[in-house]
């Protein structure tokens, strides 16, 4: 039986779905997802292994025109998980018409190979690959009506032909139903070369601990966030241990992380009125942490500031960006 191996990386604007995708197609949240646009700061791989084939997916931070020094980073990011891979998956929701910000992504992916221009005010932010093979997802499907989800099909191939090549193919899913999953993960698979797997069978994803962790509860975070702060929020954890004395069955870890804002204004938005706010977040985070570690979780969490953490380069190169 021949064995299928390879890359593939989720490409899009913010919001598009990429992570929920991610996560559906793993079985497993690998990905946080949020309401809020730019949630993903990393490439962040999800690993699916079947008996003829192993799929890494490679979702990304979504594109846009940075405005910030982490948003350039950002998009630096996507741009070289997009250069690494076998295959880019172009995320474009079912419920939006092919805007400015998908042009100029399918542009990169599907135009001419070469070096363009700067993307933004800031200045250029990496190499463009150009020419990939390439497939269109549409995804949010469950959004829309059939009739809605035919238009947009139609649309989404007349914009491939636009920058002059077509798609491998075009699929539409719902990151959040399920549907099309199974057989997006069908023809992105059709599409990888053979190979032997990469990663042991139970793998799902290559984030360290820790990494996984922060995110987890950047994520419970998020939920209760609101105006400006998703984007001033960033979560570092400062230790995982387990406690010693505990029999195998009953297994403890204590996690002490600290959730970063920007300014002091916002420590009070997110320890909340007597600390509700950060209760909450712990609350939430602790039994998908509890999922992860498989133990018992005490969280303890503090707030503190970093100021402009997003603004200033020395701060993003120790916040891992
Ligand atoms: N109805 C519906 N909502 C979805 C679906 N996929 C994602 N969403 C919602 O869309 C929002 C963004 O989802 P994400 O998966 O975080 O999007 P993303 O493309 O990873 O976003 P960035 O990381 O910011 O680039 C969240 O509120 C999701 O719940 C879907 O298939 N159907
Ligand atoms: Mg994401």
């Amino acid at each position: 039986m021949t064995h299928r191996c390879g890359f593939v990386a989720l490409a899009g604007r913010p919001n598009t779905g990429k992570s929920t995708l991610l996560n559906a197609i793993v079985g497993e949240q690998v990905a946080i997802a949020s309401r809020w646009p730019q949630t993903t700061r990393h490439a962040v791989r999800g690993i699916l292994t079947r008996t003829d084939a192993q799929l890494i997916v490679v979702d990304t931070p979504g594109f846009h025109r940075p405005r910030t020094p982490l948003g350039q980073r950002l998009t630096a990011a996507a741009l070289d998980a997009w250069a690494g891979v076998d295959l880019v998956a172009v995320c474009l929701p079912a419920d939006e018409a092919t805007g400015p910000g998908d042009r100029m992504i399918i542009e990169r992916i599907l135009g001419p190979v070469g070096p363009v221009g700067p993307v933004g005010p800031v200045g250029p932010v990496g190499p463009v690959s150009g020419g990939e093979p390439a497939v269109a997802v549409v995804t949010k499907a469950d959004r829309v009506d059939r009739a809605a989800l035919a238009a947009r099909l139609v649309a989404v191939a007349e914009c491939a032909d636009q920058a002059g090549r077509g798609w491998l193919d075009i699929v539409p899913v719902s990151g959040r139903t399920g549907m099309g999953v199974a057989r997006l993960v069908d023809v992105l698979i059709g599409h990888l070369p053979e190979g032997p797997a990469l990663y042991p069978a139970d793998t799902v994803s290559d984030d360290p601990l820790p990494v996984r962790v922060a995110e987890v509860i950047r994520q419970a975070a998020l939920r209760r966030a609101f105006d400006e702060l998703p984007h001033s929020l960033a979560v570092t954890v400062t230790d995982i241990a387990e406690r010693p004395d505990r029999p195998p069955q009953r297994r403890l870890v204590d996690v002490r992380a600290r959730i970063l804002v920007e300014r002091s204004s916002q420590e009070g938005l997110v320890i909340g009125r007597g600390g509700v706010g950060i209760r909450e977040i712990g609350t939430t985070a602790r039994p998908e942490l509890e999922r992860l570690l498989d133990a018992q979780v005490h969280l303890e969490l503090r707030v503190a500031v970093a100021a402009n953490w997003q603004r200033d380069p020395a701060a993003l190169t120790r916040l891992g960006f």
